[in-house]
């Protein structure tokens, strides 16, 4: 009988690689632990996480010879690292193999919501190019101010990418940073009042529940562009709401809510934004590499080595 089980919604190519190499149990979500015989999920020694539902102390209990959680994503808010740490478990994540593709998204939101490339889409499809003539004038986005809020891996990778467009880089974070003179601002509504588009790149969790405030977007004020490709807890999302209704900013590129993948209908009901289904590192060649750094942590567990990249 297998040690190992799989929770989360895999492509087939992770699930049949999963198969291939630990044979797992396979189930959607971490509710389904609790269906699961007693006989199985004693025996359950790693686990392969993949999803956003929490995963806590009432779950870890389900299964009492768990030793490790290997999560499919950098960021793992959904697993209680605590309740893991209470309980002698290791965690482990898939950093840096997604900044790229993270990054990626990130700009690509920012130009597609600054230079309306979505409505622009709309005129040609709709015929109005040929009828109406040209569409209305965007903005410039190269050589604006962009303010990152959390300049950790791919934070960075982000304000590379921007520099590249001669912009101005200034940024928020725990603490002042190494970096080649981007501005560091140890307030976020001083970032915010500073630039023209704000990127948020947070880590998830309950310590950033709301770090970009009802206060932050005012600041950022009604040319400013927002960009969340992190948790969507990271951002007062009402305010953000009722700031996109209001213009009291100009647009939101975004890739993350709260309450995913039913997310609140106001946002479907905006033309100042672009909005994208949580995919920041959905890419084939990311994808491959996140699932071979998860099986990589299972299999370094169960042959009792140091696991690749730990959290805890
Ligand atoms: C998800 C992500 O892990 O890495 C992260 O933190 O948010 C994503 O890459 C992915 O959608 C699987 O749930």
């Amino acid at each position: 009988m297998t040690n190992v089980l799989a929770i989360g919604g895999y492509s087939d190519s992770d699930h049949a690689a999963l198969e291939r190499e630990f044979s797992p149990i396979f189930v959607g979500n971490s509710e389904d632990v609790a269906k699961l015989p007693d006989d199985q999920r004693q025996q359950i020694t790693a686990l392969g996480f993949m999803g956003h539902h929490p995963f806590g102390g009432p779950e870890m209990d389900l299964l009492p010879n768990l030793g490790v959680i290997a999560n499919y994503g950098v960021g793992y808010d959904a697993i209680d690292v605590a309740a893991a740490n209470a309980r002698g478990i290791k965690v482990t994540n898939t950093p840096d193999v997604l900044n790229d593709d993270v990054a990626d998204l990130a700009v690509a939101l920012l130009i597609a919501q600054g230079r309306e490339m979505l409505a622009a889409s709309d005129w040609v499809t709709s015929g109005n190019w040929g009828e109406k003539g040209s569409f209305r004038l965007a903005r410039k986005i190269s050589g604006g101010r962009a303010g990152i809020v959390g300049l950790g891996r791919i934070g960075r990778v982000i304000a590379k990418r921007l520099a590249a467009f001669d912009m101005e880089i200034h940024y928020t974070s725990r603490s002042e940073k190494e970096t080649p003179g981007w501005t560091y601002h140890a307030d976020p509504v001083s970032l915010a009042k500073t630039v023209d588009y704000l990127i948020v790149a947070l880590v998830g969790g309950p310590e950033t529940e709301n770090f970009v405030s009802k206060e932050v977007i005012a600041a950022l004020g009604p040319t400013g562009i927002l960009v969340n490709i992190s948790r969507g807890s990271t951002v007062d999302e009402g305010a953000l709401l009722d700031a996109l209704e209001s213009g009291a900013i100009a647009g939101a590129g975004l890739d993350v809510f709260l309450n995913e993948p039913k997310i609140d209908p106001r946002f479907l009901k905006l033309d100042n934004v672009v909005l994208q289904p949580h995919q920041g590192s959905a890419t084939l060649e990311t994808r491959q590499a996140m699932g071979q750094l998860q099986r990589d942590n299972i299999s370094a567990f169960l042959a009792g080595n140091a696991l690749l990249t730990p959290v805890n």
